[in-house]
């Protein structure tokens, strides 16, 4: 379908339905130009709830989409790929959070906002990859549950001192697809290059770079720092907002396997067929998303 034709399509249906777009960080870059927001998803689906739309366009994965729900009961919330989920989210279940807690019940457990509503129902209380520091450091108890990303677990673990973090072994398979030898060979191609990634990485990458931060923060870093280069360890869709702010600066993606297929399931095709036929609904179940918020709200609550 013709471009122009899609993007005046998406304008006049977003009006006539009143609706938003909302795009993740991770989105093709087309998709980040017809969005009213863009960023990452907490911030989102905290910026869709104040808007004053009847209809949320998720431009991400089903557990972003999931969260706008959680936040915003009373609007429709619609995903333009159904297919468009996370392994890293899907790699545990509620049923797998009980027996974790079972085992060790005097712990906390936190979960980062990549994991399902049912997931964020049964944990004690919410994180992003921006605040995970915070949110470990303001619990009461020593041991701490940390679903379901290991090395965020580890990033945290390196931060937070007197507690015992106890991880679930899940990793998202883009960030993992980076080796020292992408790192190696980037920093000896652009030796000036501020290095920075995201806490999704391996440790071994982690400790070999400058900056570590959510997609919000390494943007806002690439825009304050007084540097002109800059190799990116996280998914290829930030680079876009990120030369679109800097344009004098360079940035050199880690790995050309930082492309997260999930993320790239929507087009402007998608929106465009998701705001025509007003698919596909994400619904959470009132009793898990009563307790899901209540999981977030703890979250806000510490920020
Ligand atoms: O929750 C998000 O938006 C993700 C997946 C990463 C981030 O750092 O923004």
């Amino acid at each position: 379908m013709d471009r122009s034709f899609l993007i005046n399509e998406i304008k006049r249906l977003k009006t006539e339905r009143n609706a938003c777009t909302l795009a993740h960080n991770y989105q093709v870059p087309e998709v980040q130009d017809i969005a009213d927001i863009v960023g990452d998803s907490f911030a989102l689906s905290r910026a869709a709830a104040k808007m004053d739309k009847e209809i949320i366009v998720f431009c991400g994965v089903r557990f972003m989409a999931e969260s706008a729900k959680i936040l915003s009961p009373d609007k429709k919330v619609l995903i333009p790929s159904k297919y468009a989920g996370c392994p890293l989210a899907d790699s545990i279940t509620a049923k797998q959070l009980e027996a974790m807690k079972s085992k060790h019940p005097g712990a906390a457990a936190v979960c980062y906002v990549n994991s399902s509503a049912e997931v964020k129902a049964i944990s004690d209380i919410c994180c992003t990859s921006s605040n995970a520091v915070k949110v470990v450091e303001s619990l009461k108890e020593d041991e701490v549950l940390f679903v379901p990303d290991e090395n965020l677990a580890g990033y945290v673990a390196e931060k937070v001192s007197g507690k015992h973090i106890i991880p679930w072994p899940g990793h998202c398979i883009t960030h993992a697809r980076i080796t020292v030898k992408d790192l190696v060979k980037t920093s000896k191609e652009h030796p000036e290059a501020e290095i920075l990634v995201h806490p999704e990485v391996s440790e071994e990458i982690r400790e070999s770079s400058d900056f570590v931060g959510s997609t919000s923060q390494i943007i806002d870093h690439a825009r304050k720092s007084s540097n002109t280069e800059f190799i990116i360890g996280t998914e290829i869709g930030v680079l876009h907002k990120m030369k679109k702010d800097n344009p004098d600066k360079k940035f050199y993606l880690m790995s050309p396997r930082l492309v997260c297929e999930n993320m790239k399931m929507t087009s402007l095709e998608s929106v465009y067929r998701c705001l025509l036929n007003m698919e596909y609904e994400v619904s959470v179940p009132e009793n898990i998303r009563k307790k899901a918020e209540n999981s977030l709200e703890k979250m806000l609550c510490i920020e």
